[in-house]
């Protein structure tokens, strides 16, 4: 959609659950070798292909990072889950809204049901299943982009991608006019105001066709989707657009989902939020938005100082409310975040969020992009074998995939010795890790007081770990190129 107003959140029980308590196998020395080029492969990421039957499995290693595969197939992510993800230890794949959905080559189309059909541009109902289960094999949970705020932009008449003829007001078989908000006010019923709460809840989003969530056949039909997709093996879902619904609609249409999932929702924020955030909170996370804002503002502008007041004590939701990124696929379009397009520095603001323990990180996978409509390629990312050929893949950078290790791996350990020294940022994990990064132009001698014993560690940032690190007396000290890291992992 042309707005960002996507929010997710999730009940905090089942995300200590989703986070911690699956049956989870964690192949962590394939992990390492697909991230470090260890174990005698090539260095690229495509290298990622055939992983050691035999991997140690720690199932009590906790995934703590998810991956957005915008635009990416069922079969592809498929593929992506048995040969990157599931190596690589990511929990979840947010996956593009799997509905029947207006014809057209942009990408917003994913974002204008037709009906709850289970066949996109992403793939039929058979490779959406047969996707859910390969990932789950590996440990890969799938998150669904659900968007049940709206239909298609109101147009008098189309075909979607499952063959629906609908009309203006009426998608067969689930709606007919009287389903619809018609706010009455302004020009075709659209939102002109956005401070105004009621307008923004009951009027159309660019011309969306507004479901009245508010009556019973609506919350059924809503639900009875969310439900089938429970059936199928999918674990969560992101509530597009949820801000545009009251907080009462979602709770009611969320109470009679289940028994078990993660929800997040999409909320934007700001000066202008008319809504509370608190109120959707206590359905599940959101989307933390100034996250993004912030993280951009320390590494291109270099104002460190927003990194510190990251989480509650700066104004930003508790910890386990908050879905945190470095940019999505809505604000990418923007220029107030950094994006792929920023290179390295890109790459550094993510290890970041990775070692920062706010948060649940999503890491974004982009299609490659000019102007802010522009289609996704036509080619697959399976079927190309590697990416490139359009598809950015984000989430297969070398420094990225170490990370979502780190993380996994620092689970659960304070943060501590905060160091913020110019371009110079530095932190570490309880004992467990430290990292030190570079955000600035010119290489920097650091001396890094880190808490961590004494010893030799591996940088998991070096291929191979080439580079380990001695520790003494709880402090290293190293050259560090511009915009580069590293990052110390404790046995
Ligand atoms: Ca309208
Ligand atoms: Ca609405």
């Amino acid at each position: 959609m042309l707005f960002s107003d996507i929010f997710v959140r999730l009940s905090n029980e089942y995300a200590m659950s989703a986070l911690g308590g699956m049956e989870m196998k964690r192949l962590v020395l394939a992990s390492m070798c697909f991230a470090l080029a260890a174990c005698g492969g090539g260095e690229e990421p495509a290298a990622i292909e055939s992983a050691p039957a035999e991997a140690v499995v720690q199932p009590e290693d906790p995934r703590t990072a998810f991956v957005h595969l915008f635009e990416w197939s069922w079969p592809a992510i498929a593929a992506e889950c048995e040969n990157v993800l599931g190596p690589a230890g990511y929990a979840a794949v947010q996956v593009s809204p799997p509905q029947e959905h207006h014809v057209g080559p942009q990408w917003y189309v994913r974002y204008q049901p037709v009906s709850y059909e289970l066949v996109s541009r992403s793939g039929n109902r058979e490779e959406f299943i047969d996707m859910i289960g390969r990932c789950k094999t590996v440990g890969i949970d799938i998150y669904v982009d659900a968007v049940i705020n709206h239909m298609t932009g109101v147009r008098p008449e189309g075909v979607g991608t499952a063959g629906t003829v609908y009309g203006e007001y009426d998608y067969p078989p689930n709606f007919v006019y009287d389903d619809f908000n018609h706010c009455g006010r302004h020009e075709g019923n659209d939102i002109a105001n956005y401070n105004d709460k009621w307008e923004m809840q009951n009027c159309e989003l660019v011309n969306l066709a507004d479901l009245k969530t508010d009556s019973e056949k609506v919350r059924n039909i809503l639900a009875g989707y969310l439900n089938e997709l429970l059936e199928l093996g999918v674990a969560g879902f992101r509530i597009d657009a949820a801000k545009h619904m009251p907080v009462e609609d979602v709770e009611a249409i969320m109470a009679m989902v289940g028994p078990e999932y993660y929800v997040f929702q999409e909320v934007l924020t700001g000066d202008s939020s008319v809504v509370s955030r608190e109120a959707y909170a206590e359905i599940g996370p959101l989307t933390e938005f100034q996250y993004e804002s912030r993280v951009a503002e320390a590494f291109r502008h270099g104002h460190g100082d927003q990194l510190a007041g990251l989480g509650e004590a700066g104004g930003m939701l508790p910890s386990d409310d908050a879905v945190v990124f470095v940019d999505n696929h809505d604000s990418q379009r923007g220029d107030h975040v950094l994006t792929y397009k920023d290179g390295d520095l890109y790459t550094l603001a993510n290890v970041f969020m990775l070692a920062h323990p706010y948060g649940y990180p999503k890491v974004m996978s982009s299609f490659a992009f000019e102007e802010r409509d522009s289609s996704p390629p036509e080619n697959d990312p399976a079927a190309a074998g590697e990416c490139g050929n359009g598809w950015v893949c984000e989430h297969r950078d070398p420094a990225i995939l170490a990370m979502v290790g780190f993380r996994n791996a620092t689970h659960g350990k304070a943060l501590t010795n905060w160091s913020l020294d110019g371009a110079a940022i530095s932190f570490g994990r309880e004992g467990a890790g430290h990292v030190a990064m570079n955000t600035g132009d010119e290489p920097a001698q650091l001396q890094v007081s880190t808490g961590l014993a004494d010893g030799e560690y591996c940088n998991v940032l070096a291929a191979d770990c080439a580079t380990p690190v001695s520790v003494s007396a709880g402090s290293f000290s190293i050259e560090l190129a511009p915009k580069s890291a590293v990052a110390l992992l404790a046995d």
